[in-house]
């Protein structure tokens, strides 16, 4: 009888102490410690190639549509007239590969504190890194929170946080001075975008209720939006749009975004007008994180309780 093909390498994100993802791993592509992370590439058996950093899933080749897709397009779609892009983090390139789908957009700053990030982008995901040589793209190898420091007011019309979770040196890109600088540096119509981790992760729930606070004391409107993402924790991910004056879906103009989106639609594979609505559609317990009080984990979700 023929023996079920077995994988000898296996990749696991925990999630918790004991309970993670685990991907079938044919390969290991690049594997290499920088000064800020370990960064590695595998091939795995069902989702291609995916970046993890830290041992934490980055993207995969078969899903990082969503999540790219999902950052980019309901603010670009929002915004009446999106010209100047700052993406901190991201150093992938597949933010940066959807907001430069817009020819209107003139100029796209990218701050990526790890220059080893580009260079496992370059070698192993080539669709993504493309975007670098776009004579629109401007590469800055530097610290996210210095950048937008020292930028001038009003520069940008919307700046994108594309980060990894709020943890070690990618902290201070959740913090409240940071947001300040950011609503600094945004034009009056401006919009900021953050990734803002999985509403169904216990450990995540109170980071997500402290940037919602924080968010609230600079910009008058803050709303987080969700989409399906299989690779990252929990499969649900949320993204928080803070903007100056633009309400995301009364103020949305579906026949606008339809116009902007017409040279690309049939290239994007989850984000399309109708979505833009539903996405800021919360289900009853993500909209509660932002009216109740933050609550200790419900401890007898734990196994020991099972008997
Ligand atoms: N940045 C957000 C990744 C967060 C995933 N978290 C996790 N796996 N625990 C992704 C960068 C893609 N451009």
């Amino acid at each position: 009888m023929a023996s079920p093909k077995q994988h000898q390498l296996q990749y696991t994100e925990f999630w918790q102490a004991r309970t993670g993802l685990t991907f079938g791993v044919e390969r290991i592509l690049f594997n290499r410690q920088s000064a800020y992370q370990h960064v590695q590439v595998l091939q795995t058996d069902a989702f291609g190639r995916m970046l993890t950093l830290d041992g934490l899933v980055m993207l995969t080749e078969r899903d990082e549509f969503v999540y790219h897709e999902m950052i980019s397009h309901p603010a670009l779609c929002l915004l009446p007239r999106p010209r100047r892009v700052l993406i901190v983090g991201g150093g992938d390139g597949g933010t940066l590969r959807e907001v430069l789908r817009y020819s209107e957009i003139e100029q796209v700053d990218l701050v990526e504190i790890d220059e080893v990030v580009i260079e496992a982008a370059r070698t192993c995901f080539p669709e993504l890194s493309i975007a670098f040589d776009d004579p629109r793209a401007r590469l800055h190898v530097a610290d996210g929170v210095a950048f937008v420091r020292e930028a001038a007011p009003a520069t940008y019309d919307l700046v994108i946080v594309d980060s990894t979770d709020p943890v070690d040196f990618a902290e201070g890109l959740f913090g409240e001075s940071f947001y300040r600088d950011c609503a600094r540096i945004l034009t009056d119509d401006g919009v900021l975008v953050t990734q803002s981790e999985s509403p169904f992760d216990y450990t995540f729930q109170a980071s997500i209720q402290a940037a919602h606070a924080m968010l609230g004391r600079i910009f008058p409107r803050v709303h987080m939006y969700l989409a399906h993402i299989p690779t990252y924790p929990m499969g649900l991910w949320s993204f928080t749009l803070a903007s100056k004056r633009l309400h995301p879906v009364e103020d949305f103009d579906p026949e606008q975004a339809a116009r902007r989106l017409a040279p690309f639609a049939d290239r994007l594979r989850y984000y399309n007008v109708e979505l833009h609505r539903a996405a800021f559609a919360l289900p009853s317990f993500v909209r509660r994180l932002f009216t109740e009080a933050p609550s200790a984990h419900p401890e007898s979700l734990h196994s020991d309780d099972m008997g």
